[in-house]
């Protein structure tokens, strides 16, 4: 192979893989999360958050403190609280709808009552402001039923509900 082959290969793989790596624009991400006002019902366990829309990139939060907006010190989860969180992430081609909720059952009485979930993806380039608001309204916690430290809803097609 000449010289200038093996460039132009080479010129070819790295736009294949710029391409590939930037195909979803960056967007901006609002989550609200709601606990509970019963006894117990809040937690110091750690949370992760998934959101998909009904087709494209899903959205993976492995710790959503660390995307935190309220002051410093702060005690996220706790009974009657309302979170906000904001980040960035892989813009969705439609509103998210699909949402998996999951707390690692860790810290002491790691119980988890959540009233609701509201994820927002503000408006980038031609893509309007979306929000989807999924009800949990159960217990993550082994000691509680469901006896699930996971909770998912589904809510493609049943449409935004903005509180
Ligand atoms: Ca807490």
């Amino acid at each position: 192979m000449k010289l200038t082959m093996k460039l132009s290969v080479a010129f070819a793989f790295f736009f294949f893989l710029a391409a590939t790596t930037t195909a979803f624009a960056q967007c901006t991400f609002e989550i609200l999360v709601k606990t509970d006002g019963r006894w117990y019902a809040g937690t110091n366990a750690r949370v992760s958050l998934q959101v998909r829309a009904a087709s494209g990139p899903t959205l993976t939060i492995t710790n959503l403190e660390s995307w935190g907006q309220m002051a410093a010190s702060h005690d996220y989860f706790e009974k009657g609280n309302l979170d906000r969180f904001r980040g960035t992430g892989d813009c969705m081609p439609s509103e998210p709808c699909n949402m998996v909720l999951t707390s690692d059952g860790s810290g002491n009485m790691p119980g988890w009552y959540v009233s609701y979930v509201m994820v927002t993806q503000l408006g980038q380039g031609s893509l309007p402001s979306m929000t989807h608001r999924w009800a949990v309204d159960q217990w993550l916690a082994i000691d509680e039923p469901p006896h699930m430290l996971t909770a998912e809803r589904k809510g493609c097609g049943i449409g935004a509900v903005v509180p």
